[in-house]
């Protein structure tokens, strides 16, 4: 027996001797219920009174050195595991963060929230329709006859004879007025469409933001101190407005309007070109044939109209000189507003 016990002894602490060995293994083999030094202790019974304290400080002793060397290895091991996870998971402190970019509005969404809130806090509603049109909404109802050349193929997208990518937001306006009796105080703005080349001021698609207000008693002066009202909030409190004769076939008298340059002041610069005006906008009193097609009596009520293009308030706003340069989002660029 005390050969037995020896021999587990060095079997088992040699196995233990093996850094990478599998400790919990090794305690099942010959600590285990069924292990081999259990069942050497299950046989005492068969040795004489003499022999059985002996062999049992023996096994005992046996038993002692493996368990402490267990506990050793455990302990080693722990260490080893410590070690590779302090390499393996080691941190760099001195890395620079990852930076989070948050985005933005683009300029032109950004002007355009302007306008519109400038607009409603003179009492407007924002009105929207659809940007594929029929031909009725946006030419005929507008008082623009069949050999106008707005209705050129050339300057207007045609989907069939009488659908189209809408050319202006005036039909949104038309639509309103076919539905609604005045009083009627409303802007569109969106995307509108024209066959244009691109180039620094010209895109194929660009962005309106147009108003109507019919009432009975609407006057060019409610025309005239609305719009000045719009272009002190929207450039500055010292901004003047002034009116030029124009034609548009949905609008009699009327005009184009000019803001005082809010760069010079109106001496004349680079952005006003010399003038000290600088041309934003188009109005005039609605056109009474309007007015008659979309179901309103011209007798009893009058209204004024009037649209602007938010990529040329925008370029003015900002000092943007290319027209591409809103469309090419370029984020070097868009970073800047
Ligand atoms: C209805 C009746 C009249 C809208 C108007 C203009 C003048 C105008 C241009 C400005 C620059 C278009 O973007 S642009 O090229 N617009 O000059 N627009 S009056 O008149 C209307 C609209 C709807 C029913």
């Amino acid at each position: 027996m005390k050969e037995t016990l020896n021999k587990i002894k060095a079997e088992a602490l040699s196995a233990l001797d093996d850094a990478s060995c599998n400790i919990e293994e090794i305690r099942i083999k010959y600590l285990g219920k069924k292990g081999e030094l259990t069942s050497v202790l299950r046989m005492m019974g068969q040795l004489s009174a003499e022999e059985r304290p002996v062999m049992g400080q023996l096994a005992n002793e046996v038993r002692a050195q493996i368990e402490e060397k267990i506990a050793s290895m455990q302990e080693l091991q722990k260490q080893k595991k410590l070690e590779e996870a302090l390499v393996n998971e080691k941190i760099d402190v001195t890395i620079p963060g990852k930076k989070r970019t948050t985005g933005k509005l683009h300029p032109l969404n950004k002007v355009q929230r302007e306008m519109e809130d400038i607009f409603i806090g003179m009492g407007f509603s924002i009105a929207e329709g659809p940007e594929v049109e029929y031909d009725y909404y946006n030419f005929q109802a507008l008082n623009i006859p069949e050999n106008h050349p707005a209705r050129d193929t050339q300057d207007t997208f045609y989907i069939t004879d009488n659908i189209l990518l809408r050319s202006q937001t005036s039909p949104v306006q038309a639509r309103v007025m076919e539905k609604q009796q005045p009083p009627i105080r409303i802007i569109s703005p969106g995307r509108v469409y024209r066959s244009d080349e691109v180039d620094g001021s010209h895109s194929p698609l660009f962005h309106q933001l147009e108003g109507l207000v019919v009432d009975k008693g609407i006057t060019m002066g409610d025309l005239r101190g609305m719009l000045e009202t719009f272009a002190k909030t929207m450039f500055g409190e010292k901004t003047q407005i002034r009116f030029r004769p124009h034609h548009f076939p949905f609008t009699e008298p009327s005009a184009e309007v000019d803001v005082s340059c809010f760069v010079c002041g109106g001496k004349g610069c680079r952005l006003c070109k010399g003038e000290g005006w600088i041309e934003i906008l188009g109005a005039g009193m609605v056109h009474p044939n309007v007015l008659r097609t979309c179901g309103i009596d011209p007798e009893v009520y009058s209204g004024f109209a009037f649209g602007m293009g938010i990529e040329r308030i925008t370029m003015c706003q900002y000092g943007i000189d290319d027209m591409r340069l809103l469309y090419e989002n370029n984020v070097k660029f868009l970073e800047q507003f």
